[in-house]
C-alpha cells in the first residue's frame, strides 16, 4: 500500500514526508478523510514546485497550503521535526495502527478492532488468519513485496505481456497501463490496467458477457503464470497479483474492463493523480457539470445529471469544461 508517493527526487521531499505521515494519521487513526486530503493536496503541491521552499511564508503562496501548514513548515525548518509528529510516533496504539493499515485490505476500522483485540504486530495477525478476509491473508502474506516500488523498465514488461496474452484472446481488445506509470514516474506502486473492446459499448452489451469478458481474461493471465493471487473480481474490476518471473517480487495489479464509450472518462480517471482528480472534479462541477470515472454529464437546472456528453478524446473533456489540457505527466497535483 502507498505510503508516499512523492518520494522521487524532488527539493520539498522532505516536507512531502511530514505532510505524508500527518496525512495517514489523519486517514487511519483519527479517520479525519477531509485532514488527509488536505495534507495530501499539500504534499502533492510541494513535490510539484519546483524549488527550494525557504519559509511557511513562501509555502503560503501555494494553492492549498495555508496557515497552519505554513506553521509547521516553519517549525520543520528550525527544528528539523515536528513536535505533532514526535507525539503521534510515542504513542504505541497509533503504531500499530499505521502498521496494521499498511497490509493491502485492512482498512481504519479494521485496524482499530484489531489493536482493540490486542493485535499490534504481523507476528499476531500471521497467529490470527481466521480474523481476516482472503483479500487481507494475500495482502499479510506479501507484505513486504507490495511495499516496494515497481521500476518503470519492470511495469513496461509487464505490459509488453498483458497485451501479447489478452490480444491473443482477442487482437481488437485494447489495453492501456494508467496511474502512475501514464504519468511517466520512474516508479509505481501497482499496475493500473485498463481493457476496452470497440465492440462492448455501454447500450449493447449485457451484463453475463461482461462478468465473462473479465473473468476469461484474468483466466488466461492465470493459466500462463503471470496473475498470482486474486484479492477480488467483479464485472469489471480485478484486484490482485501479478509476477514477472521468479526473479521478481510479486506486485498489485489492478484492471479495469471499461465499455468503449466510457473509456476517455475512465482513462482519465484511472491516470490521477487522485490529487488531480478531485481538483478537476471540482471544476467541472462549476461548469455545471458532473464528472466521473465513466461519464461526463451536464447538471441540469434541476440538479439531475442530463445525458452523458459525447466525448471522443481525454482533450474532448478539458475542452468540455474549459479546463486547460494537462499532458499525463503534469497531472500529478
Ligand atoms: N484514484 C482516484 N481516487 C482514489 C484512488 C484512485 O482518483 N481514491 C485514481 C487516480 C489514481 C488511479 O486511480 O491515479 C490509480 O490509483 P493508484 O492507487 O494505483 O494510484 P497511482 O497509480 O496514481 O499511484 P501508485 O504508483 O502509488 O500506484
Ligand atoms: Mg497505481
Ligand atoms: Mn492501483
Amino acid at each position: 500500500k502507498r505510503k508516499n508517493p512523492f518520494t522521487e527526487d524532488n527539493p520539498n521531499h522532505d516536507f512531502c514526508n511530514f505532510l505524508m505521515e500527518l496525512a495517514e494519521y489523519e486517514k487511519n487513526v483519527s479517520r479525519d478523510i477531509h485532514k488527509y486530503n488536505v495534507y495530501r493536496k499539500a504534499a502533492a503541491t510541494l513535490a510539484d514546485y519546483p524549488s527550494r521552499i525557504k519559509s511557511g511564508t513562501e509555502a503560503k503562496c501555494l494553492k492549498g497550503i495555508g496557515d497552519k501548514i505554513g506553521k509547521k513548515i516553519d517549525e520543520f525548518l528550525a527544528t528539523g521535526k515536528l513536535q505533532k509528529l514526535e507525539n503521534i510516533h510515542g504513542d504505541s496504539k497509533n503504531e500499530a495502527i499505521n502498521l496494521l493499515t499498511r497490509v493491502t485490505g485492512i482498512g481504519p476500522a479494521k485496524a482499530h478492532s484489531l489493536v482493540k483485540e490486542g493485535i499490534t504486530s504481523l507476528e499476531e495477525l500471521n497467529k490470527n488468519t481466521d480474523k481476516l478476509t482472503h483479500h487481507q491473508i494475500i495482502g499479510l502474506k506479501y507484505f513486504e513485496d507490495f511495499e516496494k516500488k515497481i521500476p518503470r523498465q519492470e511495469v513496461a514488461a509487464i505490459e509488453k505481456l498483458l497485451v501479447k496474452y489478452i490480444k491473443n484472446i482477442d487482437p481488437e481488445y485494447k489495453i492501456s497501463i494508467c496511474g502512475s506509470y501514464r504519468r511517466g514516474k520512474s516508479e509505481s506502486g501497482d499496475i493500473d490496467t485498463l481493457i476496452t473492446h470497440p465492440s462492448w459499448t455501454s447500450d449493447k452489451v449485457d451484463k453475463k458477457h461482461k462478468n465473462n469478458m473479465l473473468k476469461n481474461i484474468v483466466n488466461v493471465l492465470e493459466k500462463c503464470g503471470l496473475i498470482t493471487d486474486t484479492l477480488s473480481l467483479g464485472e469489471t474490476k480485478f484486484m490482485g497479483a501479478c509476477r514477472l518471473d521468479l526473479e521478481h517480487p510479486v506486485r498489485r495489479l489492478d484492471i479495469r474492463l471499461t465499455p468503449h464509450d466510457q473509456y476517455y472518462c475512465s482513462i482519465l480517471y484511472f491516470t490521477g493523480s487522485d490529487v488531480f482528480n478531485k481538483s478537476m472534479r471540482a471544476h467541472a462541477l462549476e461548469q455545471g457539470f458532473t464528472l466521473n470515472e465513466y461519464t461526463l454529464r451536464p447538471v441540469g437546472s434541476t440538479g439531475v445529471p442530463g445525458e452523458p456528453v459525447e466525448i471522443s478524446s481525454e482533450e474532448d473533456i478539458f475542452d468540455i469544461i474549459d479546463y486547460p489540457y494537462k499532458k499525463p505527466e503534469d497531472r500529478n497535483s
